[in-house]
């Protein structure tokens, strides 16, 4: 394993829920390193470009609207895979599927309004990192 660096936000449903601070509790607890963070809200061309993956997908109105809807907050973690290991902390996508321990798992119930988003793969991390936190 080596020194990852992913990027992780806190949805609109989590921060207005009051859950910024478990998220983050969570991975301190961990052992992984809050690199940098930043509270924005999302316009139409930002959440265009971050879930351009899925912006033909039927569900893509729903999930826009979703965004778009409050504030986030945006976060650079570092670690031993902290790529993967952030993505087991979150849980499965749908979070009726997600295993207990994890924070969907523990805190969700429907897949919109699943509380976090973090990069499935080392090239999505550099990629969202990029978008997030522009140098
Ligand atoms: P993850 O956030 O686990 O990486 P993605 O990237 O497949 O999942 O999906 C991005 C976001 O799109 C999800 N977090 C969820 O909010 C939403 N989403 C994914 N699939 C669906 C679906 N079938 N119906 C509604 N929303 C979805």
């Amino acid at each position: 394993m080596a020194i990852e660096h992913t990027f992780l936000m806190v949805k609109p449903d989590g921060v207005s829920r009051g859950l910024i601070g478990e998220v983050i509790s969570r991975f301190e607890r961990k052992g992984f390193t809050l690199e940098k963070m930043r509270m924005l809200t999302i316009d139409e061309e930002l959440a265009r470009r971050h879930y351009a993956e899925h912006v033909d997908k039927g569900f893509f109105p729903e999930l826009l609207a979703f965004i778009t809807s409050g504030p986030v907050v945006a976060m650079e973690w570092s670690g031993e895979g902290a790529i993967a290991g952030a993505r087991e902390m979150m849980g499965a996508t749908n979070p009726a599927s997600a295993a207990p321990g994890t924070i969907r798992g523990d805190l969700a119930t429907v897949i919109t309004e699943n509380i976090v988003h973090g990069s499935d793969g080392p090239e999505s991390a550099t990629r969202e990192l990029g978008i997030f936190f522009p140098v």
